[in-house]
This record gives structure tokens, sequence and C-alpha cells, in this order.
């Protein structure tokens, strides 16, 4: 089998919920620092449109979006499942709240004045106005993707003590052990505690600064870093995996071999274009052509994605 490549950068909390997952799991695997901003040319070649991060790739197997990713290690890894089978529906609702709301209110405590003031990856005011614009295209034609700062505090503290109250009984939010809630909770709160000047909004949390320390604890796993054209290279020596599925299930009148297009529905609407290899209920895959990359197969989940025929 191929290895996995994590595409990602280290300010990135939701590569650090898959950083944190293949630390938990002991996996060694490799990893290419992509950029923070567009353009991402070789990440584009490999998912040929998606630009979030991070993106896994094994072979020319593309996977986009941390759910999925974090779904794919959890099968190559099965032992200390994340994905306890009997809480399917509620872990899936959870944390899909906590991925997408609950990073809302993330994203605009990092962001507070307080916060940029001390940030030194903004202390050049170029690097700063770059990224600013690189957000606003990503945000683009989506309706709620900001959050006034007084709700997203009044919804932080809710939710922080809702966590104190529950990690003060167990070491995890699974018990005893983790499950796929605390990894998308842990990544962010990664995200305000590795700022410092966010870091005493947490002292009163010591069962959440404890269990913190404890998922910090299971590390990133064993990396090995490569460029990103020796990715593509990977991609272009190796076959795609995925095979033609069709479980009968027609919600949108698709059909095996249709031209699509596979874009997120909440922000970064950049579509990936290719034909309809699969269509289950939880999984999009498109088979696409890349002029560099070659033959790729990209693979989308269900839940935040929609898919148009073409
Ligand atoms: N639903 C996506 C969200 C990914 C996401 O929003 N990632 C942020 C970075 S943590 C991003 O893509 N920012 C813009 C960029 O990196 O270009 C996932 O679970 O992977």
């Amino acid at each position: 089998m191929s290895e996995i490549i994590l595409h990602q950068y280290q300010g990135s909390p939701f590569s650090e919920k898959v950083r944190a997952l293949l630390g938990y799991k002991n996996a060694s695997y490799t990893m290419v620092n992509i950029p923070v901003i567009m353009p991402k040319p070789d990440l584009m070649a490999l998912t040929g449109g998606y630009r979030k991060t991070p993106v896994m790739q094994i072979g020319a197997d593309i996977y986009c979006d941390s759910a999925i990713i974090c779904r794919v290690i959890d099968r190559l890894y099965p032992d200390k499942s994340i994905y306890p089978q009997n809480q399917e529906a509620t872990l899936g609702a959870a944390a899909h709240w906590v991925d997408t709301f609950f990073f809302k209110v993330t994203v605009a405590m990092a962001f507070q004045p307080k916060s940029l003031a001390q940030n030194k990856a903004f202390a050049d005011p170029k690097v700063a106005k770059a990224f600013m614009e690189d957000r606003r295209q990503l945000a683009k034609g989506s309706a709620d993707i900001g959050m006034d700062l007084s709700i997203a505090k009044t919804h932080w503290l809710m939710h922080l003590t809702r966590l104190e109250n529950q990690l003060a009984t167990a070491n995890y939010l699974g018990g005893q052990a983790p499950n796929i809630l605390d990894f998308s909770t842990y990544h962010c709160l990664w995200f305000l505690h590795s700022n410092e000047a966010l870091r005493d909004d947490f002292s009163p949390f010591i069962h959440v600064l404890a269990w913190i320390s404890r998922m910090a604890n299971f590390g990133n796993g064993t990396i090995k870093e490569i460029s990103g054209p020796k990715a593509i290279e990977i991609a272009q020596s190796t076959h795609v995996t995925a095979q033609e599925k069709w479980p009968g299930i027609d919600v949108e009148g698709l059909a095996y071999g249709d031209q699509v297009e596979v874009l997120p529905i909440d922000y970064g609407f950049q579509p990936t274009k290719g034909k309809l290899l699969s269509a289950s209920l939880e999984e999009l895959t498109i088979a696409r052509t890349d002029p560099v990359a070659g033959d790729v197969a990209v693979h989308f989940p269900r839940l935040g994605f929609r898919v148009n025929k073409l």
C-alpha cells in the first residue's frame, strides 16, 4: 500500500486534527508543507480545484476534508477505533457541529484584536493584508462565514463550561479513550491555546487544560517531509485504487460516468470537476486526468459537499 501523504501547514487547526489522530495511531507518514494562501499549484494538480487544508494523498487517491481523512486513517489503523459503532449518529452530528459552528466561534476568537496585535505572523503588514485578502476570496459567496466577537465569546464560554463539566468525570469526551469528537474539539482548542494572547482564557478550565495536555501527548506521529513536486511524482507513478462502485442510491439522478463538479457547501466554492466514479450516501469519488499529476481519484465526504451534473 502507498504511504499516507498529508498536505498541510503547521498553523492549520484542521491539519492538527489529522496530525493528532496520526499521533494517536502511532503512524509513520509523509508530509508536504503547502502554502497558507493561494496560489497552491502543486495541491491543485492533485485536487483539481479544492483548496482547503488539509488534503490527504495515498498514491493517486486524493482525500479532501478532514472528516473523510480521519475515516480513512481509522480504517487503515483499525486498532483503537475512534468511531464506536453504537454511537455513529450521535458522534457524526456532534463532530459536524464542532467542525462547523464551533470552528466559526474559534476563528472569531482567534482573530480578535488582542490576539492579532501579538501575532508574529501578522507583524509584516504586507503578509497580513495578503492573508486577509486570501480569506476574503475563500469566503466569497458564503452566507455566514463570520461571527461577531460578542456572539463568539458567549458561545465559547458556554461550550468550554460544558466541556469542563464533562471532562471532570472522564479523561476523554469518549470516556476512557478518545473518539472523533475529542479530535474535532481538540483542533479548535489547540488553535486558541497555542496563541499566547489567549492562554489566560483557559485558566478557569482545569479539566479542559488537563485534557489538552493528554491530547497533545499523543504527538503527531513519525513524519518524513517531501516537496509538492515529489508528491505529484508519486501520484503519476501510482494507479488509482478507487473503483467504480454503484450502490444504487440515486438521490440526484446521477449515473456512473457522468461529468460532475463537487464543491463544499459552506465556503471555498472552488469546484473539482471530473467523471463520477462512485457515489454512496457517505462518499463521492470522481476520476480526473490532470495535465501534471495524471490520472487521480478525488474523494469527498457527502456531509458538507454538493455534486452538480455538468
Ligand atoms: N471542512 C474542512 C475545513 C477545512 C478548513 O477550513 N481549513 C482551513 C485551514 S484550517 C482552510 O482551508 N483555510 C484556507 C486555506 O488553507 O487555504 C475540513 O474538515 O477539512
